[in-house]
């Protein structure tokens, strides 16, 4: 009987990590109108949101191959009810940013679930059918249901993207880390609004054998991508 494996090596940093397509998922992290325009959540901390741009083509040259490949993918919102009762007020009262969580802006209320702000943008909106984790911290673990989600289709390594590489990125890797998961990082699929921080954050990824998981980039999982679907194999006496 011929079969395709679902089995590719994928290049990678601090080494090569052989990947099952069928126990990986492709996150993308709170890819919102809320930290990469204008307006948003991101800029009333003080940041330069145009560092963030960079990040949109190689996630949507991810999304576009996981969904042909079906490869599940999970997308994360971080954001707060309208009543703001699961936002911490230590939280909101942050700093002294231009606005605060819940004030109103030009995309509707900072950081608020159902604004314009808090939505994904529209290079990268989920379909239908995607799964979309809505999450109140930093990681998509925290007081979300991802972890089962991920548990019933039996995923192991999560291909992780999004904004911002040392904040969000970096606190859902370490929670997956602890949970089990084998983390890749894609490079040029994460940013922040620091470069310096863009690249102290993959590196601690990476540092010390992977000690939270494996860096990786686009071309690296669209190459692997592509070998995975030329392995055929014979398995088994009859044709
Ligand atoms: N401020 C910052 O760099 N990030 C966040 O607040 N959230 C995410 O990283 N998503």
């Amino acid at each position: 009987m011929a079969t395709s494996t679902t089995t590719s090596l994928l290049v990678a940093e601090p080494q090569p990590i052989e990947l099952d397509w069928t126990a990986t998922a492709l996150v993308i992290i709170d890819m919102q109108r809320d930290f990469l325009e204008p307006g948003g959540f991101g800029e009333t901390l003080g940041n330069d949101v145009s560092q963030l741009a960079r990040a949109i083509a190689p996630c949507a040259d991810m999304l576009r191959a996981a969904r042909a490949a079906g490869v599940l993918v999970v997308h994360t919102r971080e954001g707060h009810l309208p009543d703001l009762t699961d936002a911490p007020p230590a939280k909101i009262e942050r700093g002294a940013p231009s606005k605060r969580i819940g004030d109103p802006g030009p995309m509707g209320r900072i950081l608020i679930r159902g604004e314009a702000g808090h939505d994904i943008i529209a290079e990268l909106y989920p379909l239908d059918d995607e799964i979309v984790i809505d999450k109140p911290g930093k990681g998509a673990f925290y007081a979300t249901a991802l972890g089962d989600i991920l548990q019933n289709p039996g995923i192991a390594n999560l291909l992780v993207c999004g904004v911002t590489t040392e904040v969000c990125v970096n606190t859902t890797v370490r929670e997956a880390n602890d949970r089990g998961y084998r983390c890749v990082v894609l490079a040029d699929c994460c940013a922040s609004y620091f470069p310096e921080f863009h690249e102290i954050g993959l590196r601690m990824i990476k540092a010390q054998d992977g000690i939270f998981g494996w860096v990786s980039s686009s071309a690296a999982v669209l190459a692997a991508l592509a070998t995975e679907t030329s392995n055929q194999r014979t398995v088994g006496a009859s044709q």
